[in-house]
């Protein structure tokens, strides 16, 4: 590559690379600013790798679209789950006084969590769209308490790079990089539309990463780890979504 092309490269950007060249540049790059994703060695690795990194080097801290109130869904979408278990419906049964979320991993003070904890901790609200891979989105107005925050209660060490978190739904887990752990619109959400969370729509407390596709906001949370390595987390992907194949970073 000539060193012309080459400043055009680094000027116009990892988004706009073309070419194997562009690509092996690209990636270079990627791998010295520690912005290969975990799912990036199968067949669509580059593009995943591209797309993570050029979305990292250029929006790290841009802020997901707010909505005004008028632009509230009236008919917020609730996705179908798979049927909840019994244990699910136990905690139901008692208005979820005894749901629980366990905070664990590369943090100094790990715990459990009761709604009630997580409810004194300072609230925020934003009105986000939800949008899932499939087309559809719907906006609504979400409460909880930002992640960042439940983080440093606990207080995560210096060599923390993701946040993995998981459903009482057995399939269902997912992780963050601490640049969307820590943003302030990434929310441990407990309340829609001014009233609690619906169960349909993940109560009693789900992530809400309104920076990325809607299968990242995962419902019915009960455990973060934080961690400093996502091979060690089920097939590695960082999520089981990659392992059905979409993307562990699904950014918007
Ligand atoms: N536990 C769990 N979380 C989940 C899902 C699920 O089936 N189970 N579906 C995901 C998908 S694909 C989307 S698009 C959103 C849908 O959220 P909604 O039901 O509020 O529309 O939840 C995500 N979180
Ligand atoms: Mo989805």
């Amino acid at each position: 590559m000539t060193d012309l092309s080459r400043r055009k490269l680094i000027k116009t950007g990892l988004s706009t690379a073309t070419g194997i060249a562009g690509l092996s540049v690209a990636t270079g790059m990627a791998k010295n600013y520690g912005l290969i994703p975990p799912d990036s060695s199968g067949i669509w690795g580059i593009g995943e790798t591209l797309n993570y990194a050029s979305y990292r080097l250029l929006t790290n801290h841009s802020m997901a679209r707010e909505f005004p109130r008028n632009e509230i869904s009236t008919t917020p979408f609730a996705n179908d789950v798979a049927p909840l278990s019994d244990a699910f419906k136990k905690l139901q049964e008692g208005g979820f006084a005894d749901w629980r979320l366990t905070v664990e991993g590369m943090v100094d003070r790990p715990g459990v969590l009761s709604l009630g904890q997580l409810k004194s901790y300072p609230a925020r609200s934003q009105i986000t769209q939800l949008a899932c891979e499939e087309g559809w989105s719907y906006v609504a107005e979400w409460t909880g308490v930002q992640l960042s925050h439940v983080l440093d209660m606990a207080g995560i060490q210096s060599q923390a790079r993701y946040v993995v978190y998981y459903s009482i739904e057995p399939d269902w887990w997912d992780s963050i990089d601490m640049v969307d752990a820590l943003h302030p619109q990434t929310y441990l959400a407990y309340g829609m539309n001014g009233g609690d969370l619906s169960v349909g729509n993940g109560g009693p407390l789900r992530m809400r990463v309104p920076r990325q596709l809607g299968y990242k906001s995962v419902k019915f949370i009960t455990r973060i780890v934080v961690t400093d390595d996502l091979k060690k987390f089920g097939k590695g992907l960082g999520s089981s979504s990659p392992e059905g194949g979409y993307a562990w970073y699904a950014g918007i």
